[in-house]
């Protein structure tokens, strides 16, 4: 029998071995597969246009970002309750002179308004905001969410819905037409969290409900999924969740998310996305700027997954040091799904760090990003920057994989590509039959 020499197969000649394609251009292949392969935003706080004001779009609501927000009180000399004070164009204002005039605009946020500025043609080093309203103001919401998404490579992107929130409760009372482009999300914090101060919101609609969790509120809650499942046909169910998160517990919170919603996602064959470790609402005075993250008790996500074989789990975690161990759980239980890097993780070197060790650990069976964009051209510059690390880490798997000896070929990184940014989602919500069409 022939054998090859481990140290000598594959790169020896530049080819990753017979029929693959050069080392030297796995890197640029690899980036052009990302480039021309539409994207599934998973995560987002955007809106379809028939969501009106909702909708968060334009310079002044880039530059007011809670991300940027929380850099200014850094750098401006000003109290978080003088600028609460002001108008958002004061605050647009504010920000870009403290982050963007007298200081560069070097982090990863404020560089993201840099790429928006400039992916649109507009200034990029102007002492004022002037020509970029005037932009913004000139275009049609319709056709500049098409372009944006077009601009930012994403097919399809998840809106995040609070069937709570009154303005958003009109819309989808009065017969909201689903956009091809928005998949809903029915998301559950203010039932799921905090219970006690929303019961009776409920209570009023006419869900027979109580601030326990009897019983007949546990029925009561089940009707109300129910009928929002009919009304949104959301892609999934979500909370987001405190670094303290414990399940089970003997808590009002863990019988309503075994009794209640755990039971109505299988009904609903929807997965749940458990978003955990945040320290909400560490430094109020900065408001939405003011939540913070601390390291999470995995052991929450291991009973859930052991108890609950038949629900699925989308799972994002905010702490950087809980990374390892949920890639350790998506080994022991294929019904956890994790996605994205969350919020102060969404920077290369981090985002590089993640995803090199679930690439390590997990192959392609996991979702490497979403957005969280709330202003809509955000998503152009988070997405370009999640390609371009995305190029280095995936060129660096194939190179290892070329050398270990397998063809690499443009057909095989599409593959995986397609499966990491779409189909991981797709089936797993079960979506791939309607936006396979749109892709
Ligand atoms: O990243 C963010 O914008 C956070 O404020 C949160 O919205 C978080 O992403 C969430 O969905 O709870
Ligand atoms: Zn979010």
């Amino acid at each position: 029998m022939e054998t090859r020499s481990v140290v000598n197969s594959g790169s020896g000649d530049g080819t990753s071995s017979p029929d693959g394609l050069p080392v030297a251009q796995i890197q640029s292949t690899v980036a052009d597969v990302l480039r021309s392969t539409e994207f599934i935003d998973i995560h987002t706080h955007l809106f379809a246009p028939a969501f009106g004001n909702l909708g968060l779009w334009g310079i002044d609501e880039l530059l007011t970002y809670h991300y940027l927000e929380a850099e200014f009180f850094r750098s401006a000399d000003m109290s978080p309750e003088r600028y609460w004070e002001l108008s958002k164009k004061e605050r647009a204002e504010a920000i870009w002179r403290a982050l963007f005039v007298e200081n560069s605009p070097i982090s990863e946020a404020t560089r993201g308004i840099i790429a928006v500025l400039r992916a649109f043609d507009l200034p990029t080093e102007s002492s004022g905001l002037e020509e970029a309203r005037s932009f913004f103001y000139a275009q049609n919401i319709d056709a500049h969410i098409t372009r944006v998404l077009q601009m930012a490579g994403v097919s399809t992107v998840a809106m995040t819905n609070d069937p709570l929130h009154s303005e958003e409760q009109r819309i989808w009372m009065n017969g909201y037409e689903a956009h091809p482009q928005f998949h809903a999300v029915l998301r559950l914090d203010r039932i799921v969290r905090d219970w006690p101060a929303h019961w009776q919101t409920l209570a009023e609609q006419g869900y027979a409900v109580e601030g326990d969790a009897s019983g007949r509120t546990l029925v009561g809650i089940r009707r109300f999924l129910s009928d929002w499942y009919q009304r949104m046909r959301p892609v999934y169910m979500a909370v987001s969740l405190p670094d303290s998160f414990q399940f089970p517990e003997e808590t009002v919170q863990s019988r309503i998310l075994s009794q209640a919603v755990l039971p109505s996602c299988r009904e609903f064959n929807l997965p749940l996305s458990l978003m955990i470790g945040v320290r909400y609402q560490v430094n109020p005075r900065i408001r939405l700027a003011g939540d913070a993250v601390g390291k999470a008790n995995l052991r929450s996500v291991e009973s859930l997954c052991r108890h609950f074989p038949e629900n699925r789990f989308l799972v994002s975690l905010l702490s950087r040091e809980n990374q390892h161990e949920l890639c350790v759980y998506a080994r022991k239980f294929n019904n956890l799904m994790p996605f994205g890097c969350w919020w102060f993780l969404n920077n290369p070197s981090i985002v590089k760090e993640i995803t090199r060790e679930r690439i390590e650990m997990l192959g392609t069976s996991f979702i490497p990003q979403h957005s969280d964009a709330r202003v809509l051209e955000q998503v152009i510059y988070k997405w370009r920057n999640t390609r371009a690390t995305l190029a280095c880490v995936l060129a660096e798997s194939y190179r290892l994989l070329a050398r270990d000896g397998r063809a690499i070929t443009r057909q095989l990184i599409q593959r995986d590509v397609d499966r990491l940014f779409r189909s991981n989602f797709e089936k797993w919500t079960g979506t791939h039959v309607a936006s396979s069409v749109a892709h």
